[in-house]
C-alpha cells in the first residue's frame, strides 16, 4: 500500500447511514479529491471504522452515482430515464405537488422518508418533512422497522426509553447472554465488539441464543443455544418457571420495585390456565432442550450481576413485543436492574451524550409563526401497510386516497415487506418523486429522480445511536460531485418555486451553529465545547469515570424514587394494557403462538422458517453496489445440511425460494451454522425481477408478509418458505 501523501488535507467526518455505529473517517483530500480514508488512531476508546466506512471512497466516486436530475422515459420500475435540467425538474415537482393538493387535498401525498441518514442534525428527511408541512400537510408513516417491540416494552415496563447500560459495563458482569444479538456483523454502537472481546478475555461467561452460529458467537461465546425463530418468549417464560419453582428469584427486589409479579407467576405456574410453562413445554415449542433451558435459568439467576442483552431481531416477529416484555421481567426477577454489571433488557443506552431530540431541530425549531398548528396533524399509516394503503385507500379503511408518493432517504420497495405488492401499488399512483444518490430499486419507479450529494460534500453534526458518549462534526471534504445537491438545497429551491417564504433563510453553517447551541440544553453531560472548536477538532468524546447505569436512582432510594410508569413501579403487569388495550395484548408477558411460526398449519406447504438478517457488507440496501464490499462475502441463503439433503441441494447450488407472495433465486450455503428447519438470507440485496417476476437479485422482502405485530413491531423474522433446487453448482 502506498504511504499517505503528507501534503493532503485531513478532514474528519463519519457515515450518516443507519449502520448502528458512528466512527471517525479521516478523508485525505488533495486537489479536491479524496485519496484515502483512515480512521481514529487517537485516545481510547477509539472510534474505529468498519469495512464499509473504509470502502466509502468507492461509493462517493462510483460511476453509478446519480449525476443529474432525470425524468422517466420507460415504464415504472424499468429504469429508463433521460437527463433534464434542474429547472425543468423543479418545475415538474412543483407542478405535481400543487396539482395533487388542488385536486385531492394534502392527504393525497404520501411521504416516505426512512433511514438513509440517522442522528444527523441538518441533512436528513426533515428537509422534505418541513417543506410538505409548510405546504399544508401530507400522509405520514409510523413505526420503526428496527426496535418497535423493544420500544413498546420499555415504555410499558419501565416508562423509559433509556433502559440500558453503557458498553464499558460489560466488564462488570459475570454472565452475558447475547439473545438474538450479533454485534460483530450487525453493529450495535461502535465498540460493542471491542468490549465483548475484553469481557471474553477477562473470563466472563458469554452465551449466544440464536438460530445461527454467528460471527459474534464464534468470536466471543462459550456456548451457542440454537432456538427456533419467534419462539423466544416461550424459553424466557420457562426460565422464569425454573427460577420460581427452585426459589431462585429475588423476591425482595420484586416486592420493592415491581408491580403484578403474582399475576405473571400464576401464568407461569399454570394456576390461571392449567398449563405449567415447564422447560419440557418450552422444548416442544423452541427446539431447545429442557436441560439447556434449566441450566441457563439457574446460571442467569445465580451468576449475578448478569446481562440479558436484547435488541431487535427476536422482537421483529409476530408478537415480538412479548419477547421484550418477558426479557425485562426476567431482569427484574433476577434483580439485575440498577446495578453495575446488570442490564434491564430494555431499549436505549443509559444516556451520556446528546439526547435523541437534539437531531430534530429542523422541524422543531425555526418553525415560522404563520404555520397553522393543524398543518402538523397528519394522518399516518404503519410502514408495513403503505402498499395496502395505496392500493385500497379510504375504501379499505385507510385515512387517505394516495395520488402522489414522495420518497427520500429510503429504499422502501426493497426494504419494506411484500415487494410484489409495492410494485403493484407504485404502478397505480399519479406521480412519484425520489431524491437519491443511486438508481435503487425504488428510484426506478420515480417519475422525477433528483441527485443528492453525500456526507463528504456537505457539513453536518451527528450523534451516535442511543445517546452514546460522543458526537462528531461531519466536515465537508469535497465540493458536490456532478450536479448533486443536498436534500435541504433541493427543498429550498422547491420552496422558492412554490412561493413558500421562510423555508430556509439560514446558511448551512448558521443552522449548525443554531442547533449546536440548542444541543447544549439537550445533553446529559455538560459542557459541550464551543462550535468552532468542535468543528475544528471533529470529535467530542465524553469522558466517563464510571459506566452509565439505568435506574440507579430508583434502586438506590429503595423504591422511594418512582419509576416513570403509572404505578411508579416496574410494570410486569400493566394496568394501561389491561384498560386501554387497543393492541389486544395481555397485560403480562405471555407466549402467544406466532403466525408463520414453526407450528403454523402453513408449514404443511412452506416448512422452513426464514429469518432475514443484517450483514457486514451493507447497511440495509445501502452500499449494495460497492465492489470491494461484494468481495467480502457472497449473497447466499444459509441452509442446514439436513434440510439441504432432503431437497438434494449441494453447496453452491442455485435455488428458488418461494411462498404465496413471490419467489427469489439465490445460491445455497449448506452449513451446520444454522439449525435445521430455519434458513436465513441477509436483507438488503437489490430487487431485480426477471420477465416472469422472479427476483434474481435475492431481495428477501419479496417473500415477507406485510403485517405488523399488535403494538407495531416489524415482523421480518416471521416468514415461512419452501425451497427447490434450480441448478447444480457443478452443472
Ligand atoms: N453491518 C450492519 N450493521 C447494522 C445494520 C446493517 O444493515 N448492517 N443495520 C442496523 C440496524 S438499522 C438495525 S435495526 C440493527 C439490527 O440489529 P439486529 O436486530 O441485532 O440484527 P439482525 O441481523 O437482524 O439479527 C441479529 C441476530 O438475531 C438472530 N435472529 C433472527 N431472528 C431471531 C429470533 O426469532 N430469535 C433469536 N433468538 N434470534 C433471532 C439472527 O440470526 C441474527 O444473528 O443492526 C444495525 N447494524
Ligand atoms: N426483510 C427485512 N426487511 C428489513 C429489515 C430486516 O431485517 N428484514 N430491516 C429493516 C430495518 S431495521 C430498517 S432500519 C430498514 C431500512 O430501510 P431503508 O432506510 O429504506 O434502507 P436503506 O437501504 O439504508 O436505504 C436508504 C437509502 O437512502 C439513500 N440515501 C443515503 N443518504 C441519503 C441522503 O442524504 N439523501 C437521500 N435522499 N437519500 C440518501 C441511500 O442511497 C439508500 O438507498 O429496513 C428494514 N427492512
Ligand atoms: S458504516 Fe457505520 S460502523 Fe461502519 S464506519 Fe461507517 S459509521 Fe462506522
Ligand atoms: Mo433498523
Amino acid at each position: 500500500m502506498s504511504e499517505p501523501d503528507s501534503s493532503a488535507k485531513v478532514v474528519i467526518t463519519t457515515c450518516p447511514h443507519d449502520c448502528g455505529g458512528r466512527c471517525v473517517l479521516k478523508a485525505h483530500v488533495k486537489d479536491g479529491v479524496i485519496q484515502r480514508i483512515e480512521t481514529d488512531d487517537g485516545e481510547e476508546p477509539q472510534l474505529r471504522a468498519c469495512v464499509r466506512g473504509r470502502a466509502y471512497r468507492q461509493r462517493v466516486y462510483s460511476p453509478e452515482r446519480l449525476k443529474y436530475p432525470m425524468k422517466r422515459t420507460g415504464k415504472r420500475g424499468e429504469g429508463s430515464f433521460e437527463r433534464i435540467s434542474w429547472d425543468e425538474a423543479l418545475e415538474t415537482v412543483a407542478h405535481h405537488l400543487t396539482r395533487t393538493i388542488e385536486n385531492y387535498g394534502n392527504d393525497a401525498i404520501l411521504y416516505i422518508g426512512y433511514s438513509g441518514n440517522t442522528g444527523t442534525f441538518l441533512h436528513n428527511q426533515l428537509a422534505v418533512f418541513r417543506l410538505l408541512t409548510m405546504l399544508g400537510g401530507f400522509t405520514a408513516t409510523w413505526g420503526s422497522a428496527s426496535f418497535w417491540g423493544s420500544l413498546f416494552s420499555s415504555e410499558t415496563t419501565y416508562g423509559s426509553l433509556t433502559a440500558g447500560h453503557s458498553r464499558d459495563d460489560f466488564l462488570n458482569s459475570r454472565l452475558i447472554i447475547m439473545w438474538g444479538w450479533n454485534p460483530a456483523e450487525a453493529v450495535q454502537i461502535t465498540n460493542t465488539s471491542w468490549y465483548l472481546a475484553r469481557a471474553r478475555e477477562k473470563g466472563i461467561k458469554i452465551v449466544a441464543v440464536d438460530p445461527r452460529f454467528t460471527d459474534s458467537a464464534a468470536a466471543f461465546a462459550h456456548q451457542w443455544i440454537p432456538i427456533r425463530p419467534a419462539t423466544d418468549t416461550a424459553m424466557l417464560v420457562a426460565m422464569a418457571y425454573v427460577m420460581i419453582t427452585e426459589g431462585l428469584h429475588d423476591q425482595e427486589f420484586l416486592d420493592t420495585y415491581t408491580n403484578g409479579f403474582e399475576k405473571f407467576r400464576d401464568y407461569v405456574l399454570g394456576t390461571s390456565d392449567s398449563l405449567p410453562k415447564t422447560p419440557a413445554w418450552a422444548e416442544s415449542i423452541t427446539g431447545v432442550s429442557a436441560a439447556t433451558i434449566t441450566t441457563l435459568a439457574r446460571e442467569y439467576a445465580t451468576l449475578k450481576p448478569a446481562k440479558l442483552l436484547t435488541l431487535g431481531a427476536p422482537g421483529r416477529t409476530a408478537f415480538g413485543e412479548q419477547f421484550h416484555r418477558a426479557a425485562a421481567t426476567l431482569a427484574a426477577m433476577s434483580g439485575n436492574i440498577g446495578i453495575y454489571g446488570g442490564e434491564p433488557a430494555g431499549f436505549g443506552l443509559c444516556s451520556v451524550g446528546l439526547q435523541p431530540i437534539a437531531g430534530t431541530g429542523l422541524i422543531a425549531r425555526k418553525m415560522p409563526g404563520n404555520l397553522p398548528e393543524g398543518a402538523r396533524q397528519r394522518p399516518s399509516v404503519h410502514i408495513t401497510k403503505l402498499w395496502d394503503l395505496i392500493i385500497k385507500g379510504t375504501a379499505g379503511g385507510y385515512p387517505a386516497d394516495i395520488k402522489m408518493v414522495y420518497i427520500t432517504n429510503g429504499n422502501p420497495v426493497n426494504q419494506f415487506m411484500n415487494t410484489n405488492k409495492a410494485v403493484r401499488a407504485l404502478s397505480s399512483v399519479e406521480s412519484i418523486i425520489v431524491h437519491e444518490q443511486f438508481i435503487t430499486p425504488t428510484a426506478r419507479f420515480a417519475d422525477i429522480l433528483l441527485p443528492v450529494n453525500t456526507q463528504f460534500e456537505r457539513n453536518d453534526i451527528i450523534r451516535p445511536w442511543q445517546a452514546g458518549p460522543y458526537v462528531i462534526y461531519m466536515n465537508k471534504a469535497i465540493d458536490c460531485l456532478h450536479e448533486s445537491k443536498s436534500d435541504l438545497d433541493i427543498c429550498t429551491a422547491l420552496a422558492e418555486k412554490l412561493g413558500i417564504s421562510g423555508y430556509n433563510d439560514l446558511s448551512e453553517d448558521a443552522w449548525l451553529r443554531d442547533f449546536w447551541d440548542a444541543a447544549k440544553d439537550m445533553t446529559y453531560t455538560k459542557p459541550l465545547p464551543d462550535y468552532d472548536a468542535f468543528k475544528a477538532k471533529g470529535v467530542h468524546k465524553i469522558k466517563q469515570a464510571k459506566p452509565a447505569i439505568a435506574f440507579t436512582e430508583q434502586i438506590q432510594s429503595h423504591g422511594r424514587k418512582p419509576f416513570p410508569t403509572p404505578s411508579g413501579k416496574i410494570e410486569i403487569y400493566s394496568q394501561t394494557l389491561e384498560e386501554k388495550n387497543d393492541t389486544n395484548l395481555p397485560p403480562i408477558p405471555t407466549y402467544i403462538e406466532p403466525w408463520e411460526g414453526p407450528r403454523d398449519a402453513l408449514t404443511a406447504r412452506y416448512p422452513l422458517q426464514l429469518i432475514t438478517t443484517h450483514c457486514k457488507r451493507r447497511i440495509h440496501s445501502n452500499m449494495y453496489n460497492v465492489g470491494w464490499l461484494s468481495e467480502l462475502e457472497p449473497h447466499v441463503l444459509w441452509i442446514n445440511t439436513i434440510d439441504a439433503h432432503k431437497r438434494n441441494i449441494e453447496q453452491g447450488d442455485m435455488i428458488r425460494v418461494f411462498n404465496d407472495r413471490g419467489a427469489i433465486t439465490i445460491t445455497a450455503k449448506v452449513t451446520e451454522r444454522i439449525m435445521p428447519g430455519v434458513v436465513s438470507i441477509d436483507q438488503g440485496a437489490w430487487y431485480s425481477p426477471d420477465q416472469n417476476g422472479v427476483d434474481r437479485g435475492g431481495c428477501v422482502n419479496v417473500l415477507l408478509k406485510d403485517e405488523h405485530s399488535p403494538a407495531g413491531a416489524f415482523c421480518s423474522n416471521s416468514c415461512l418458505v419452501e425451497i427447490e433446487k434450480l441448478k447444480s453448482s457443478t452443472a
